[in-house]
C-alpha cells in the first residue's frame, strides 16, 4: 500500500527513487565494443547467437520484411499511428531554427548557418519495452531537422523477426535503414560502423543497462542523447481532483517499471487517502499488475503539503520528468515551474497523452536533471557553423586592437597575421 506523509517528513532526496545503485557493466560493455571494433559483421552474429538466441543470415531489415509487417499490423492501429505521427510533427516542425546571416557594420559580414546531422541512429529496446510511439518520437525530430540517413537499431526475437509495430511505426516516421541487432553490441556498431552498418554522428533513444553503458562509452567518438532513467511522475492535485483519475495517471507511469516513481503531492489530506483506496482498487485490474504493485509500494509516495505553493516549490527542486498540474486554472502556476521535463496541465490531460499523441516529445529528462536538460527535440539532430568575412576597409578599421590583444596574450604570430596586411614593405612582396 502506498503511504502517505506529511510535507515535513519527507527529504527532497528521497521523493523519487534514486538510481545510483546500478549495477557497474563497464567491464563486459568494454568487451563487447572492443569486440566488434574487432570483428565487424561477425561480432554481431556472435552476439545475436549468444545474447538473442538467433542465428541470423542478414542484419538489415529487408523492403519484403517492412511490407509484410504492415499488413500484418491492424489497419485501425496504422490510422492511429498516422494521426500520433501527423501530431508529433505539427509540434516539432515549430523548433526548427533559422540560420542568420548580419551586416551591423559596414563591410563586415557574419553569420550561423544551422545543418542537420549527416547520419544518426536510433535504438529501439526489445521485448516488453519496444515501444512503437518511441519510434515515432525520436524519428521524427530528425527527420524534420533534415537528417538524411535515420538508422534504426533494434534486437530480433528468437524467430529473427523484428516486432512488426515497430517496423510500422520506422515506416511512418520515416527511418531509412533498419538492422536487427540489439544491446551493447548495437550501439559500438553505429559509433564504429561494420561492414554492413553505417557508422553514425549521433545515437539517441533508451535502451537498458548495457546499453546506457556504451552509450556512455563511445561518448566523443559520436554524440549522444541523455542517459535517461526509470519513469517518473510527480502529480500536484487540489482537492476538487477525482481521485480514481489520480490514481489512474499514478498508475500510468508505475506500470512502466519496477523502479518507476509515481509520487503525489496535494493540499488535502481527504484526497490523499481517496487516492490511496483507488490505488487498492485499480492495481488488480493492471495487466502488468506485479510491476505496477512494486513500483507503488516501494517507490510511490502521496505528499500532503499546507498549499499548491509548496507543492510547486517541491516540484521545482526535485525536477520531475513528467509533471501533472490537476487544478484550476492551471496556466496560472505555468510561469512558476522552473524544473520538469513536461508538464501537463489540467484535469484533462493525463499522462498518456504526452507518451503518445499530443505531440511533445515523450524523451525527457529523468533523476533530476529536468534541471539541465531539455525534452528530445528537433535540436538534437542539427549542428551550426558560423561564419565571418571581412573587407579590407573593414579590417583596416580594427585590426590594431586585435594586435593589442593578441600581444597581451603573449600571442605575437596572431598579432602578426593581423598587422601584416598593413605593413606597407610586406603588403609589396
Ligand atoms: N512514459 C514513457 C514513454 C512511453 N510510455 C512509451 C508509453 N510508451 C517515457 O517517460
Ligand atoms: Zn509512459
Amino acid at each position: 500500500m502506498i503511504k502517505i506523509y506529511d510535507m515535513n517528513e519527507v527529504r527532497d532526496q528521497d521523493i523519487f527513487l534514486r538510481h545510483d545503485a546500478v549495477k557497474d557493466v563497464s567491464q563486459p560493455v568494454a568487451e563487447i565494443i572492443r569486440r566488434v571494433r574487432a570483428e565487424g559483421d561477425a561480432a554481431l552474429y556472435h552476439y545475436a547467437r549468444e545474447f538473442d538466441k538467433v542465428e541470423l543470415s542478414a542484419l538489415a531489415v529487408t523492403e519484403q520484411e517492412l511490407d509484410e509487417a504492415l499488413s500484418a499490423e491492424e489497419p485501425e492501429f496504422l490510422a492511429v499511428l498516422e494521426q500520433a505521427a501527423k501530431n508529433i510533427r505539427a509540434y516539432h516542425a515549430k523548433q526548427k531554427r533559422q540560420s542568420f546571416i548580419m551586416e551591423e557594420k559596414e563591410g563586415v559580414i557574419l553569420g550561423q548557418k544551422i545543418m542537420p546531422l549527416g547520419r544518426v541512429g536510433i535504438y529501439v529496446p526489445g521485448g516488453t519495452a519496444a515501444y512503437p510511439s518511441t519510434v515515432l518520437m525520436n524519428a521524427i525530430p530528425a527527420h524534420i531537422a533534415g537528417v538524411g540517413e535515420i538508422v534504426m537499431v533494434t534486437p530480433p526475437g528468437k524467430d529473427g523477426k523484428v516486432n512488426p509495430a515497430i517496423l510500422a511505426a520506422a515506416k511512418i516516421a520515416g527511418v531509412t535503414q533498419i538492422y536487427k541487432v540489439g544491446g551493447a553490441q548495437a550501439i559500438a556498431a553505429l559509433a564504429y560502423g561494420t561492414e554492413s552498418i553505417p557508422q553514425v554522428d549521433k545515437i539517441v533513444g533508451p535502451g537498458n543497462a548495457y546499453v546506457a553503458e556504451a552509450k556512455k562509452q563511445v561518448f566523443g567518438q559520436v554524440n549522444i542523447d541523455m542517459i535517461a532513467g526509470p519513469s517518473e511522475v510527480l502529480v500536484i492535485a487540489d482537492g476538487k481532483s477525482n481521485p480514481a483519475f489520480v490514481a489512474a495517471d499514478l498508475l500510468s507511469q508505475a506500470e512502466h517499471d519496477k523502479m518507476a516513481s509515481a509520487v503525489l503531492v496535494t493540499e488535502s489530506r481527504e484526497l490523499a487517502q481517496a487516492v490511496a483506496q483507488e490505488l487498492e482498487r485499480q492495481i488488480p485490474l493492471l495487466e502488468r499488475e506485479e510491476i505496477a504493485r512494486a513500483s507503488i509500494d516501494c517507490n510511490g509516495k502521496i505528499i500532503v503539503s499546507p498549499n499548491l505553493e509548496q507543492a510547486i516549490d517541491v516540484a521545482n527542486r526535485i525536477a520531475p520528468e513528467h509533471l501533472e498540474l490537476c487544478v484550476d486554472s492551471p496556466f496560472d502556476y505555468l510561469s512558476q515551474i522552473q524544473n520538469a521535463g513536461s508538464i501537463f496541465l489540467g484535469r484533462w490531460n493525463p499522462e498518456p497523452m504526452g507518451d503518445y499523441f499530443a505531440g511533445p516529445n515523450h524523451t525527457l529528462p529523468t533523476s533530476g536533471t529536468a534541471r539541465f536538460y531539455s525534452p528530445l527535440s528537433v535540436d538534437d539532430f542539427i549542428k551550426k557553423s558560423q561564419f565571418s568575412y571581412y573587407t579590407r576597409p573593414a579590417l583596416e578599421k580594427e585590426y590594431r586592437q586585435v594586435s593589442l590583444f593578441a600581444k597581451k596574450e603573449g600571442l605575437t604570430a596572431h598579432a602578426r597575421a593581423v598587422d601584416i596586411r598593413f605593413d606597407e614593405k610586406e603588403a609589396g612582396k
